[in-house]
């Protein structure tokens, strides 16, 4: 029976909802910057996030046409100045943590779990964001942040999970990953990894078939109870997340 010793924390989607205002309004300020005429609306920025990385999704789109004007800098230097555009907007405090992320954090956190974060996004994005909304004090407490091009190939694939657990001396076999998305899901999945997911605007519709929670959102004990899509575990009491609930799933020993 294996016990939880590891949370692995994805970002982008599952600690705040940063894609649609603040990842997606900081690549169109750059565009304009950069004196393209390219911007990514909502469904847009949808269809594009199937690529991961920010880098890698400004060069899709323009392979498939979607800039018209090609850029005068370089793709590197465009997303030097969107990471820039998009601290500032978290530095404005307009991207809240998600629902129950802080309430689990600190549970794990006071019940000795290593916790980690395992993201396709730049490490200065990550920073910011850890600054301005979880707190300074959640540089210690993760033990690893493990970021954006660290490893050379992104989610989907495992190596950013896997390159987190090495550093933490952590087996698969201890270690949940939390994540909101397809790709992230399959990065889990792919560095054998049990996981939970909170669905967002941009993720609900994907595929998450075999994950072993999939709901909402984490959730509050006083707020309405979360709406739960996937539960392979049967766990029958999931008003909100807890941290006894990742626990169970923990032990549950694959046979579903
Ligand atoms: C999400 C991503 C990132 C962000 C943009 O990462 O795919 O590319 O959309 O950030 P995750 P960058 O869900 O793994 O946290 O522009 O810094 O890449
Ligand atoms: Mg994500």
């Amino acid at each position: 029976m294996n016990q939880l010793k590891c949370l692995l924390w994805d970002v982008d989607g599952t600690l705040a909802d940063t894609e649609r205002d603040g990842h997606r309004v900081a690549f169109n300020m750059a565009f304009e910057e950069a004196g393209l005429d390219r911007r990514w609306d909502v469904p847009t920025y949808g269809e594009l996030l199937k690529v991961t990385g920010g880098k890698e999704r400004i060069q899709f789109d323009i392979d498939r046409g979607g800039m018209h004007n090609m850029p005068h800098e370089t793709i590197a230097q465009i997303h030097a100045s969107k990471t820039i555009h998009y601290q500032n907007l978290i530095a404005d405090g307009l991207i809240p943590l998600r629902p129950g992320v802080l309430r689990l954090l600190e549970e794990a956190y006071a019940a000795d779990i290593i916790l980690g974060v395992a993201t396709t996004t730049t490490p200065s994005a990550l920073n910011a964001l850890i600054e301005h909304s979880l707190g300074h004090a959640w540089f210690e407490r993760f033990a690893v942040l493990a970021a954006g091009d660290i490893v050379p190939a992104k989610k989907p694939a495992p190596d950013i999970y896997t390159y987190a657990m090495k550093e933490l001396g952590v087996s698969p076999e201890e270690t949940l990953a939390l994540e909101d998305s397809g790709n992230g899901w399959l990065a889990a999945q792919a560095a054998k990894l049990k996981c939970v997911i909170t669905v967002n605007d941009y993720t609900r519709n994907q595929d998450f078939n075999g994950a072993d929670l999939v709901v909402s959102e984490f959730g509050e004990p006083d707020s309405p109870a979360v709406e739960i899509f996937i539960n392979s575990h049967n766990l029958n009491d999931v008003h909100h997340v807890t941290l006894e609930h990742l626990q169970r799933i923990m032990t549950k020993t694959g046979s579903w």
